[in-house]
Parts: structure tokens; sequence; C-alpha cells
């Protein structure tokens, strides 16, 4: 299978993240690629990156970022697929400067946020998986098999 989900960070620094993400979906077997495309320092491969994403098979896109995480915001702005924000932590302010710049998305242009840190990136995999269990059943299966043994302690 090809990837279907899109880990983008917003700088290397954020690699330890994007790991954690990547960890669970290899244990979904949900296929990615990932990139380093900062929205500021980068703004066109970034646009170019999220305009291309459907039309290259992808379903989902993951945006980490610390600091102003503006990254999320326009990647949903150049593309109608759903994408999950993680907040990085590392900043000054801890991840509450990302947590609130990716949460705070003014409505028509959603985002969704999941917590700060390491429980985020791990949990964006989980809620990539749900939304890829509408349409891929292999992932369907993962999931809920993931859920269950999960529900028995
Ligand atoms: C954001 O600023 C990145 O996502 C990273 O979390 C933070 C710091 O970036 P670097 O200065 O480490 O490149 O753009």
């Amino acid at each position: 299978m090809a990837a279907v989900v899109g880990i983008v960070m917003g700088s290397r620094s954020d690699e330890p993240l994007a790991q954690e993400t990547q960890r669970v979906l290899d244990d979904l077997n949900i296929e990615y690629e990932t990139s380093v495309l900062s929205a500021h320092r980068m703004p066109e491969r970034t646009g170019e990156y999220a305009r291309t994403a459907r039309d290259r098979g992808i379903d989902v896109l993951i945006g980490i970022a610390g600091a102003a995480a503006h990254l999320p915001g326009v990647l949903a702005g150049w593309t109608t697929l759903p994408v999950i924000g993680v907040p990085a932590t590392g900043s000054p302010l801890n991840g509450l400067d990302a947590l609130y710049s990716i949460v705070q998305m003014p409505p028509g242009v959603p985002v969704a946020s999941v917590a700060i840190g390491s429980m985020g990136a791990r949990n964006a995999a989980y809620l990539a998986a749900a939304i890829l269990s509408l349409k891929h059943p292999p992932v369907q299966q993962a999931w809920d098999a993931f859920r269950l043994r999960q529900s028995q302690g």
C-alpha cells in the first residue's frame, strides 16, 4: 500500500515527536511519508506539498509544530483533506503556545488538535487510524483489534 498519511514537521527538532507518531502507525501497519516543511521558512514548498497531497493518495495529514505553530493551519488552508495538529514542546511556553495556535483555528478551515507533546503525537496516529478506518478495511481491522486488546487490559 502506498502512503496514506503525510506526517509533516516544522523542524528537524520535532523529529522525536514524529517518531512517536511513526511507531504507532507502524504498529497498525499504516503506510506514511514524512517531511520537514516549515510554514514560515519554506512557505512555497509547504503549500505545494499540501496542494498535491490528495492526488498522491494521501488521506490524512499530521502537522507537528511548536511555538507559533501555524503549520497545521497552513496545511489545512491548502487542502481539503483532514489535518491533525500536534503541538510540540520545546518553546519557552512549553507547547501551550503551539496548542493555542493549533486549536484556535477560526471556523471553515478546521484542524483537529491533539494533546501537547508525546501524548498528542501518539494520539495523532490513532486518530488518523480512526479516520482511515472509514475507507481502508485493513486499517479498520488493525484499529478495532488494537482497541479490543486495550480494553482487555
Ligand atoms: C517550529 O518552531 C518548529 O515546528 C519547532 O517546533 C520550533 C522550533 O524550530 P527550530 O528553531 O528548532 O527549527 O517552527
